[in-house]
Order: C-alpha cells, then sequence, then structure tokens
C-alpha cells in the first residue's frame, strides 16, 4: 500500500516536472520567434530611416516614404496583403482589424488606395536613450512606407502591356517597388502564366519587383511550395517570390509564418525602393548640366 502511494507521488512529480519543461521550452520558442520578428522590423525601420537621413533637409533628393505598389489580379488578395502587412509591421495585437476593404468575389471600390504603414520600433522603451535621434526622425514619419492598393488588372485572357503600363503609370504616388499579388491555388492559378508579360512591363520602367503568393494553406507539401516557387521565380526571373497565408476576417488567428513573410516582402520591397532611389539619383545627377565652377576647374588642371 505504502509503496503503490510513493509510486503515485513520484508519478505526479514526474507529470509536473514534464509539464514544467513542456511550458518552458513553449516560452522559450515564443521569445525566440518574437526576436525574430523584432529582427526583421529593426531592419526595415534601419533602411527607411537611412533612405531619409542619405537626403539632407532642404537638399534635392526624396525625402517622402517609399511607395510600393500592390498589383495583381482581382480577388487575388491584394487588398488583404495591405492588411496583414499593416499588422505585422504595426505589431498589433488583439482582434483583427482591416484597414483595406476585401472581399470574397468582384472587385471592392475602396476609396482609400493609399495606406501609409508605419513600422513599429522593438526597441522602444529600453534603448530610448540610445536611440533618441531616430525616435525624432520618427515623429516625421520616417520609418514608414505608403502601400498603394492598386484597383487590379483586367482578366488574364483580355489582359494587354497597356493595362499594365496604365496601373503603373496611373498609380499615386508612382511606385518605387511593386508588389505582385497572385494567388497561388484554384482556377485563378493559370493567371500565373501572365507572369512574364507583366513582369517584362515593370522591368522597362525600371522598376523592381516581388511575387507574392497568397493562399499559401491550399498546397499539400512543402515539397509543392518549393516546385511553385521555383516555377514562378523562372517565370518572373527574379528570386524575390514568397508563399504567403493572408489574414482575413474569417477565422483570424496570428501565425508566425504569415507575419514572418510579410515582414520578409517588405524588407525586401524597402531595399528595391531604396536601389530605385539611388539609381534615379545619380541618372539626374548624370544629366544635370556641369556647373561653371567644374568647368573652370577642368580648364586650369
Ligand atoms: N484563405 C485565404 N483567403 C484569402 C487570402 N488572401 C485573400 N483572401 C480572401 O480572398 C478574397 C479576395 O481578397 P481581396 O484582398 O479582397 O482581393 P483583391 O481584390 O486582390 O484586393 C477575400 O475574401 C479574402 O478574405 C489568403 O491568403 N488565404
Ligand atoms: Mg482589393
Amino acid at each position: 500500500m505504502a509503496s503503490s502511494s510513493h509510486l503515485i507521488a513520484l508519478f505526479v512529480k514526474l507529470a509536473a516536472a514534464s509539464v514544467t519543461g513542456a511550458m518552458a521550452l513553449l516560452a522559450f520558442r515564443r521569445h525566440l520567434r518574437d526576436e525574430a520578428l523584432s529582427a526583421l522590423r529593426r531592419d526595415i525601420r534601419i533602411s527607411l530611416l537611412r533612405m531619409r537621413a542619405d537626403v539632407p533637409e532642404g537638399g534635392t533628393g526624396c525625402r517622402a516614404a517609399p511607395a510600393a505598389v500592390v498589383l495583381g489580379f482581382p480577388s487575388h488578395g491584394k487588398s488583404s496583403f495591405v492588411n496583414t502587412a499593416w499588422r505585422a509591421l504595426a505589431g498589433e495585437e488583439g482582434p483583427f482589424l482591416a484597414r483595406a476593404e476585401t472581399g470574397p468575389s468582384s472587385p471592392v471600390i475602396s476609396a482609400r488606395r493609399v495606406f501609409r504603414v508605419a513600422v513599429v520600433d522593438p526597441d522602444a522603451g529600453w534603448l530610448s536613450t540610445i536611440r533618441e535621434g531616430e525616435r525624432e526622425a520618427d515623429d516625421n514619419g520616417a520609418a514608414a512606407l505608403d502601400l498603394v492598393d492598386s484597383p487590379g488588372l483586367p482578366e488574364a485572357e483580355k489582359l494587354t502591356r497597356a493595362d499594365v503600363e496604365a496601373a503603373l503609370s496611373l498609380a499615386s504616388p508612382s511606385p518605387e517597388c511593386i508588389l505582385l499579388v497572385l494567388r497561388c491555388s484554384g482556377p485563378q492559378r493559370t493567371n500565373l502564366r501572365r507572369l512574364q508579360d507583366i513582369a517584362a512591363v515593370i522591368r522597362e520602367r525600371g522598376l523592381h519587383l516581388v511575387v507574392v503568393l497568397t493562399h499559401r494553406n491550399s498546397l499539400r507539401s512543402a515539397k509543392q511550395s518549393e516546385e511553385l516557387r521555383r516555377e514562378v521565380a523562372l517565370r518572373a526571373k527574379t528570386d524575390s517570390v514568397y508563399l504567403i497565408e493572408n489574414y482575413t476576417a474569417t477565422a483570424f488567428k496570428d501565425s508566425f509564418s504569415t507575419h514572418c513573410n510579410a515582414l520578409a516582402v517588405i524588407r525586401q520591397c524597402v531595399e528595391f525602393a531604396a536601389m530605385h532611389r539611388q539609381h534615379r539619383a545619380s541618372a539626374a545627377q548624370k544629366s544635370s548640366p556641369p556647373s561653371t565652377l567644374g568647368a573652370q576647374k577642368s580648364v586650369f588642371e
């Protein structure tokens, strides 16, 4: 009798130790994931702040928030991606909050198209003195970017080059990077065939593109995802291809992979926008007439 009670006590202790161990592991995993998201947000903030700092106040370059146009066919998840990116960048918690209007079928006519998203400072609070300069810049909206939700391209069969050109030139503010959003499953998957043509027009305008494939959860396996990613990369001639399951109002649950992918997409996009700005600035410098001071100098050299 005494030995069985000892056994039970031992069993209870073992169970308690296993539960504590499992909880500690879960807490550790959560900490690692939070750290990974913070690192991505930090990278994005640094790039955005650097883009602004590179142009002195009153200088000739552009100090505005970089603009990324979200392009794609209707109902492929463009507006949902804006909402997803907003949640991930702002580090929003609690119930899902939509900024861009979304809908299951026909394109939603939304009055709002430009969404200025500020990137939350992961170090706010405990690094307050070191990062004072950055916070000051932040007050002026430096660590932010504009996501421009476009109305949607015409159906894939009817799509022409002029349609893509019009979508790019009508976008306001004018794009510095393109986020091409395509649904990776269902009958809409056939639209991927037009990827090559769309990507060509984007490149001809001197813009970089990031391909965002939505409805990731409808793919059956990691192998299928990888094959699709490779196929899209070949068609679009870019390695910047990301698969994502967007946040939607139905059955919403925060997901590490969605947060991580949305932040990775935006980090790439900001990098491309910075390259685009630099390219434009150096092209403008080359085309501007040499100053008289420069001309005199060359005479005396
Ligand atoms: N399951 C799932 N549904 C999505 C995803 N992205 C968008 N949706 C849904 O697809 C529909 C169309 O999305 P929306 O963002 O309005 O497409 P848009 O016309 O390209 O802006 C909406 O009902 C969304 O809830 C996704 O990644 N996964
Ligand atoms: Mg939309």
